[in-house]
């Protein structure tokens, strides 16, 4: 048992995660611009530009498929004839892209963000067709090495060690259908699930594969899938009530422990990642003596902060999350509390939402306190408070 997941444990490192691709580089080339015509004064076309544009439908791996050289080059604008003094533009090369790319250029640049249909940009410039300036010859167009960086674009982050049961409730909540077995290292790349209420309101969930301790040292599937919650409205942490132990070869860590590292990691990590809105989930509580540890572990989260210092050092988070609310239940065994959890997704998300609308009167007195939580909360209770002065 412990060689078997030692074993796996060393197979994720050193295997690709999949066939889900999340950056590609590609080399875009603008169209060079038609020759002019000196002895008529004629003007060659500009060359093609290079456009991406956002479409839901893409994957990389389309991108992929559709351009196995991974080069990009737009059409050349026309020559100056004598019959046809000016020259027509060369054709932009248009690529759908997925929605939530970032396009880097080589030295780190962020050349352009899309993230909703159909939004573009200009990737690459064609030339300018030959004119006097030029002394009637095409000029090259752009040429450079670019990063497609993709982010996905999820309401929710789903976060957590291996094992918790991230994928499982995924799989309870949504249509998604992810892989889910007793071993840690199931999920392998994010998946992403919709979870549908009554009304018709749909809010998308991504499954992250599960961090480890030093995931920022790269260990386990490191920090790379990561950047997947940096757009996302809201973060689930979930652990299980048991806590986590990666193979016997590894301490143990109980619940508390878990949250800490899991905190850890995610600071590590950067980003301001731990301002957005967290709740903490925790699974399982169908496993046996779960309502003792809970009891526990409800007397230390009532005071977090303080009882880190209970933990070595090395665990202890220098900025320790604000959970907006802390919730348990069994994924496996009571339904009921997944419904309870859809719909405390769904509040917690309105509640973002209307603190996004609600900023600006208080805008000064909100931006002399740091903790950005903080200032949440002190949005929504002015703005709460004006509303009601205005009845
Ligand atoms: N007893 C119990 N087991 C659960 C519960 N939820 C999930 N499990 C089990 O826990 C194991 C891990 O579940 P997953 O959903 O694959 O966990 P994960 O967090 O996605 O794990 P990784 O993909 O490795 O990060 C599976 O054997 C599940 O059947 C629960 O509420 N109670
Ligand atoms: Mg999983």
């Amino acid at each position: 048992m412990v060689f078997s997941t030692v074993l796996r444990f060393c197979k994720v490192r050193g295997k690709s995660t999949g066939k889900f691709i999340d950056s590609l580089k590609l080399t875009v080339r603008g169209g060079p611009g038609g020759m002019g015509h000196p002895k008529y004064g004629g003007i060659g076309g500009r060359g093609g530009n290079v456009i991406f544009v956002a479409d839901e439908e893409m994957t990389l791996k389309k991108v992929l498929h559709k351009l196995p050289a991974r080069l990009i080059k737009a059409v050349e604008g026309e020559n100056s004839h004598a019959h046809k003094l000016c020259g027509g533009n060369g054709a932009d090369f248009i690529l759908p892209v997925p929605t939530g790319i970032s396009v880097i250029s080589q030295t780190g640049v962020k050349l352009g963000e899309l993230n909703k249909t159909n939004e573009q940009v200009v990737v690459a410039k064609g030339g300018l067709g030959g004119q006097p300036a030029t002394q009637f010859n095409g000029l090259k167009g752009d040429d450079l090495k670019i990063i497609l960086d993709l982010k996905l674009i999820a309401d929710i982050g789903l976060v957590g060690f291996p094992n918790a049961g991230k994928s499982s409730l995924l799989k309870a909540i949504s249509s998604a259908k992810p892989r889910v077995a007793a071993y840690p290292f199931t999920t392998l790349k994010p998946q992403l699930g919709v979870i549908m209420y009554d009304d018709f309101r749909q809010i998308t969930m991504a499954d992250l594969p599960g961090l480890i301790e030093g995931a920022h040292l790269n260990r386990g599937l490191g920090h790379r899938f990561l950047k997947h919650i940096e757009r996302t409205k809201l973060l689930v942490f979930m652990i299980d009530i048991n806590g986590f132990q990666l193979s016997h070869e590894y301490p143990h860590r109980n619940p508390f422990e878990t949250i800490a590292l899991l905190n850890r990691e995610l600071e590590l990590y950067g980003k301001d990642i731990l301002s957005k809105p967290t709740l903490l989930v925790v699974n399982k509580m169908d496993t046996e003596g779960a309502q003792e540890k809970w009891e526990k572990l409800k007397y230390l989260l009532a005071d977090y902060k303080e009882n880190l210092y209970t933990l070595p050092k090395v665990m202890q988070p220098e900025q320790p999350i604000t959970f907006d609310e802390i919730f348990n239940m069994s994924v496996q065994q009571d339904p009921q509390s997944v419904r309870q959890l859809a719909l405390k997704l769904r509040h917690h998300l309105d509640v973002s939402a209307d603190y996004e609308i609600s900023q600006l009167p208080v805008q000064q007195l909100a931006d002399d306190i740091q903790d950005t939580k903080q200032r949440r909360r002190l949005q929504n209770a002015l703005t709460e408070h004006n509303s009601s002065n205005l009845m």
